[in-house]
């Protein structure tokens, strides 16, 4: 038995305001291509099946593009003959169940076996048993659907969840609806346990493991490799995990700035930037900055250096400062929020069409 187990591609997720050169997010193209990736390899490689443990959505209502693209990924895995089976997380899973879910879209398609009603269900393909319990509607449920699954001889027992899990080391992401069970659920008696929603690639338990995400959504998980497994069961079994080229993300640490003059922050962030931020994530956290400080140091220089990058975040610990910069944050007038937007998308008659708006705006607040 010869399968790939992936999980957490979030499809649909956009962020910062960075777009590329069709005016589409960057960050949403990010987690379109990581996928594809993933799929390209699934087809060379002809698994006898793939899991997905979760989240391949971001959102309950993923947009057209999201379901098209999808929708395209899928069928190509479906076309050729390999099997996959698609848990929900929590993610994708409604607060009421008669929202439905968005993976009901592919329970159409041939060899593709989506789990997403709040239940376990149990599916053969070829001689494994696949034990897929979706994300539930509370822990009860959870616990129940968990402790039904129970391995079948003369399989290999194969189970999928996506949950996080505390007794060893916490795997959790914080989530509003997340569920997180005891380790003690992760059963020894399966051969594998697929696991989805810590979004680092883990090893939980002797049989069970996190595949991570297939991009980075968030600065806790740099340092952590972004990917899926590729499995092949017999006797024994030989685990091992396949990268993905994703977008990079770095974060730069602190610099405490107690002792320091403006002009030596200014330089330090700057300094940092050397080692390469083309196209890249990136954060920088300035402990210790009060807001006097703040002001004078070159903000100008530094987000012109700054602006190879994909985006560039500053973290603060000071509370005076953690709010000034959070209402400032909000949103800039209208008209320079309109300015920064029109500046970064790629339509003709950009000067004509910018300052018509800019008009109609000084008319409409007079
Ligand atoms: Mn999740």
């Amino acid at each position: 038995m010869h399968f790939l187990h992936v999980a957490d591609s979030h499809l649909g997720y956009s962020a910062y305001h960075k777009l590329n050169e069709n005016g589409l997010n960057q960050r949403e193209v990010d987690t379109y291509n990581s996928f594809k990736q993933f799929v390209d390899y699934a087809i060379a490689s002809k698994p006898d099946m793939i899991l997905h443990s979760g989240d391949l959505f971001d959102s309950v209502r993923p947009t057209n593009r999201a379901i098209k693209f999808a929708m395209e990924q899928i069928i190509r895995i479906s076309e050729n003959d390999i099997p996959m089976v698609i848990i929900s997380g929590n993610h994708e899973t409604p607060k009421m169940r008669e929202t439905g879910s968005p993976l009901s879209f592919f329970e159409h398609l041939k060899n593709i076996y989506v789990v997403y009603k709040g239940k376990y269900e149990k599916i053969e393909i070829g001689d494994a048993m696949i034990h897929a319990i979706p994300h539930c509607f509370s822990k009860e449920e959870l616990i129940k659907n968990i402790e039904l699954a129970k391995k079948i001889d003369g399989y290999f027992n194969i189970s999928m969840m996506h949950v996080g899990i505390f007794g060893i080391k916490e795997f959790s992401r914080g989530d509003f609806n997340e569920q997180i069970i005891p380790s003690g659920y992760l059963s020894p008696d399966f051969d594998y346990i697929a696991l989805g929603h810590y979004h680092t690639a883990t090893k939980v338990t002797e049989n069970s493991y996190y595949s991570g995400s297939t991009e980075y959504f968030s600065f806790k998980e740099v340092g952590g490799r972004k990917g899926f497994y590729d499995i092949k069961m017999s006797d024994g079994i030989d685990i091992n995990f396949m990268p993905l080229k994703t977008r990079s993300m770095i974060d730069f640490g602190s610099i405490d700035c107690n002792d320091l003059p403006p002009d030596e922050i200014t330089e330090k962030i700057i300094k940092k930037f050397e080692s390469g931020i083309e196209g890249k994530i990136i954060r920088i956290f300035l402990k210790n900055l009060n807001l006097a400080k703040h002001k004078s140091i070159d903000w100008n220089k530094i987000k012109k250096m700054a602006s190879k990058s994909l985006h560039f975040e500053v973290g603060y610990d000071l509370k005076e400062i953690k709010y000034e910069m959070a209402s400032k944050s909000r949103m800039a007038s209208l008209e320079e929020e309109w300015r920064n937007y029109i500046s970064s998308v790629p339509i003709e008659r950009k000067k004509e069409i910018g300052e018509l708006a800019l008009k109609y705006l000084s008319e409409a607040k007079g």
